[in-house]
This record gives C-alpha cells, sequence and structure tokens, in this order.
C-alpha cells in the first residue's frame, strides 16, 4: 500500500513538474515584442495540424492494441450453454432437480399466473442472479456456477398472499 502511495506521489511531482515547466516556459515566450497576427494564425493552424496527425495515429495505436480485448472471443461459448427451463407460478417454482457446474447455464424462465421473481442464493445464503419470470414471456438468464452444492430459489416479487413462502431449491453437481 505504501508502495501504491509513494508511486502515486511521484507520478503526481513529474506531472506537475512538467506543467510548471511548460507554463514557465509560455510565460518566458510571451515577454517580447507581440507577433503580428498573421504569424499567429499561421503558427495555430500548423499546430492544429500536427496535432490532428498525432491524434489520429494515436487512435490508430490505441485501436490495433486494445483489439484483442473486444468481447467477440467470448460469444464462442453461446451455443455450448445448456438450457433449463423454469416455470414460476403461485406460489411454487417448476425447477431443473440439478445442474452441472462449470458449465455455462442459461434458465429460461417464465410464469403461469403473474408476475414473480426468480432470485438464486448461493450455498452461504448471497444472492447471484435474478430475473424477472413474466407470464407470456421467457427472459434468458445466463448462469455460471462454480461452487456446487444445494441453491434457494426465492420469489423477489409480491404475487400474492403466500408469497413469503414462494421458495424452492436445486443442486448444483
Ligand atoms: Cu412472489
Amino acid at each position: 500500500m505504501a508502495e501504491t502511495t509513494t508511486i502515486v506521489l511521484v507520478v503526481f511531482l513529474i506531472g506537475a513538474g512538467c506543467i510548471i515547466a511548460f507554463m514557465t516556459a509560455v510565460a518566458l515566450s510571451s515577454l517580447g515584442k507581440p507577433l503580428p497576427q498573421a504569424e499567429v494564425s499561421r503558427m495555430g493552424y500548423a499546430a492544429r495540424k500536427w496535432w490532428a496527425r498525432i491524434l489520429g495515429v494515436a487512435v490508430i495505436i490505441a485501436f490495433a492494441v486494445s483489439v484483442p480485448w473486444f468481447p467477440y472471443s467470448g460469444a464462442k461459448v453461446l451455443g455450448s450453454e445448456q438450457h433449463f427451463k423454469v416455470v414460476a407460478q403461485q406460489f411454487s417454482f417448476t425447477l431443473p432437480p440439478s445442474v452441472p457446474s462449470k458449465t455455462p447455464i442459461v434458465f429460461d424462465v417464465t410464469a403461469t399466473d403473474v408476475n414473480h421473481g426468480f432470485g438464486i442464493y448461493d450455498p452461504a445464503g448471497k444472492l447471484v442472479a435474478q430475473v424477472q419470470a413474466m407470464p407470456d414471456y421467457v427472459n434468458h438468464l445466463r448462469v455460471d456456477f462454480t461452487t456446487p452444492g444445494k441453491y434457494v430459489v426465492r420469489c423477489l416479487e409480491y404475487c400474492g398472499v403466500a408469497h413469503a413462502q414462494m421458495q424452492s431449491s436445486f443442486e448444483v453437481q
């Protein structure tokens, strides 16, 4: 931590030093007689031309360097995922008894009566994913399970008098 603080301080001091040096150079360069307007314009246009070229090159380099981090390669897993149907109804869930871990899982979630919530809690009781379960509509919830165990499902949308009891579970193997 102290090392990080030192790096931040050094970077700040170098940056601040550069800015002070630049401002001092600007101040010193303006001590003489003012330049004629034509000369100022010529210098301004020249600076703008070079600035545009530098920016153009920087954008091309940034694009080329960052291409490998584009998320398109992640789309390769699409098609290899396993789909499981989830149906919510007052006041229960129709779930698969178990799903595999370390495999891309997609829950195709719908409801038969009213809007429900489909909330998945890991064995430690932490909410991992949730989506709405809606009549006449299928929501696709992508989850990658890394920890096997018993996962509890709770309705997270008030759906009627027994909403609080609307709970189920499945195993991740
Ligand atoms: Cu509910």
